[in-house]
């Protein structure tokens, strides 16, 4: 039987999250979940090394792949861990020339030709899901095949770098069955929400569906494109299952990009867990134009304690140059509803689109004066390969920065007429703002039931006065 590694790279809190890495999630990877699944099913041994999540050093993972002895070694790079991936696969290569190294993930699906050009150690990578991809390029290259009958590879050959197209055809999520819990060392112990999205533990996230059909100028949709999909009310509830009964989960956040969308499957969601009455509480992400009393109601009923909301700006002008199809005046009634059912509601912001200017941002600072939320997380504009606003930004300002600093905590675009003290002098009155208000600390303390929650939230707040205290 041939053995395929799959890696998560080493990148610790503080690359990802900068002085909030107190207050930072550590995640499933849910690409090797599914894969994992995939390719064990296609007769394969799995591993999964999720370094990042066991705080290894480049250094462990190599004895790790000592130890292992793999064929294949597959690597997920987002835009911040691309550089890693890089400087492991050379490492990998050094050490055992004869393992096939395969990249995949959101980074190389947006931009792979420019990565292959930049990363010369890069022989194999697959652009998009991969779960129809993967065991067919593994069969070509085991046998000679051709390689030119793969799916979305990219690949070197005479010197060039050849990109397949991508396959037409989505995988079939409602064929996935179990995901790989099983597979992940330390879980669900090893992975935590962030001190924002922190509830009851043990806790984990899931994505059950891919794909959106919004056009957010902002956001890379390289991998699942524009057609929502999911894996169907019968996974879900098996996977479910699976995570009450044999790990004790008290806590889910589904991860899925827009779970209200497919409206069938989420009331079929919301009806079995208001059936079940299981003591186990619920968080996802939505559109706040997603959202009304009768949604809400059913969530309510069916465990849901917290939704988490891309509200952006506080600006219209803003709003409309990212696509976003949502007004603030909106965003103010659907949350006075999301209240009114007593969910809790955390807003992601953007600070320094192209079109920003002090004033878009004086809006932004006053709307989340008097926002209610209970939280929120600021991100600086960082151009994602993929995105719209990527290929234009530089039209309206400068990329000060490469892709390894892409975490959304680092300065790396400046519009015009603005500076960086401006966006980080304007970051850190935001949070001041929103975090010292009475009823936010409130709502935190009241939100400490457990010392492991103590110890989260603290964390989380200690992060949060460093991030004051620090001067970039
Ligand atoms: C959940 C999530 C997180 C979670 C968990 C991430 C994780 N460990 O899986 C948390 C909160 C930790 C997180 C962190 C970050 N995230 Co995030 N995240 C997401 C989200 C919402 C879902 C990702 C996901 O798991 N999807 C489901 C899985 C199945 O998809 P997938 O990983 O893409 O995998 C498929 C293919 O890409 C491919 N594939 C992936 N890896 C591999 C490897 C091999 C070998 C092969 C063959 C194929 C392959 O096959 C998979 C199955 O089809 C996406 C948005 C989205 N809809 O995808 C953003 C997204 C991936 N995140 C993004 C970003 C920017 C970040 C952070 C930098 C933010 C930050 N500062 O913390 C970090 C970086 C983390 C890291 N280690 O690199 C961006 C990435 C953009 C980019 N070009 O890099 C995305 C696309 C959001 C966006 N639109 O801007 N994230
Ligand atoms: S930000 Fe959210 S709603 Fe907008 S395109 Fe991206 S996933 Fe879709």
């Amino acid at each position: 039987m041939e053995t395929i590694l799959f890696i998560n790279p080493p990148l610790a809190l503080a690359e990802r999250y900068g002085s909030l890495a107190a207050a930072g999630a550590e995640n499933c990877p849910h690409a090797f979940l599914y894969l994992g699944a995939v390719m064990k099913r296609h007769g394969y041994d799995v591993r999964i090394l999720d370094a990042s999540a066991r705080m290894m050093t480049v250094g462990d993972v190599l004895e790790y792949i000592d130890n292992v002895r793999p064929d294949y070694i597959g690597i997920t790079a987002s835009t911040i861990s691309i550089d890693r991936t890089a400087s492991l696969s050379a490492m990998i290569r050094g050490r055992f020339p004869k393992v096939k190294i395969i990249i995949g993930g959101p980074h190389i699906s947006a931009v792979p030709a420019e990565t292959f050009n930049l990363y010369e150690v890069f022989e194999y990578a697959l652009v998009g899901e991969a779960e129809g991809s993967l065991p067919a390029l593994l069969k070509a290259l085991k046998n000679g095949g051709c390689l030119d009958a793969v799916p979305g590879l990219c690949y070197r050959s005479g010197g060039n770098v050849v990109l397949n197209p991508v396959s037409k055809d989505y995988f079939d999520m409602t064929g996935i069955g179990l995901l790989a819990w099983d597979m992940l060392e330390g879980f669900p112990d090893r992975y935590s929400a962030a001190s924002t999205y922190f509830s009851k533990t043990p806790y984990t996230d899931i994505i059950t569906s891919r794909g959106c059909p919004f056009r957010c100028a902002f956001c890379d949709r390289s991998v699942f494109g524009n057609r929502v999909r999911s894996m169907g009310i019968d996974n879900i509830i098996r996977n479910l299952e699976h995570l009450i009964r044999n790990y004790g989960i008290k806590s889910v956040y589904f991860q899925d990009d827009t779970l209200l969308v497919l409206k069938d499957t989420f009331k079929e969601l919301c009806d079995y867990l208001i059936r079940r009455k299981y003591d186990f509480v619920w968080s996802c992400n939505s559109r706040i134009d997603q959202i009304n009393e009768v949604n809400l109601e059913m969530m309510k009923k069916a465990g849901c304690w917290q939704i988490s909301f891309g509200i952006e700006s506080g600006s219209e002008r803003i709003l409309q140059s990212m696509n976003k199809k949502i007004v603030p005046a909106q965003v103010i009634e659907k949350l006075g509803l999301v209240r009114k059912y007593g969910i809790k509601a955390n807003g992601y912001f953007i600070l320094g689109t192209p079109f920003e200017t002090t004033e878009t941002i004086a809006e932004t600072v006053a709307f989340c004066r008097r926002i209610p939320l209970n939280t929120i997380r600021v991100s600086y504009f960082t151009p994602f390969p993929g995105s719209e606003m990527s290929d234009e930004c530089g039209r309206y300002g400068s990329i000060r920065a490469h892709w390894s600093k892409f975490t959304f905590y680092n300065v790396v675009y400046l519009p015009e007429n603005l500076t960086e003290d401006d966006l980080v002098t304007s970051y850190k009155t935001i949070m001041r703002n929103f975090y010292l208000r009475p009823e936010t600390l409130i709502s935190f303390v009241a939100m400490i039931k457990s010392p492991k929650t103590f110890f989260k939230i603290g964390k989380g707040f200690y992060g949060f006065l460093k991030l004051l205290a620090s001067k970039s």
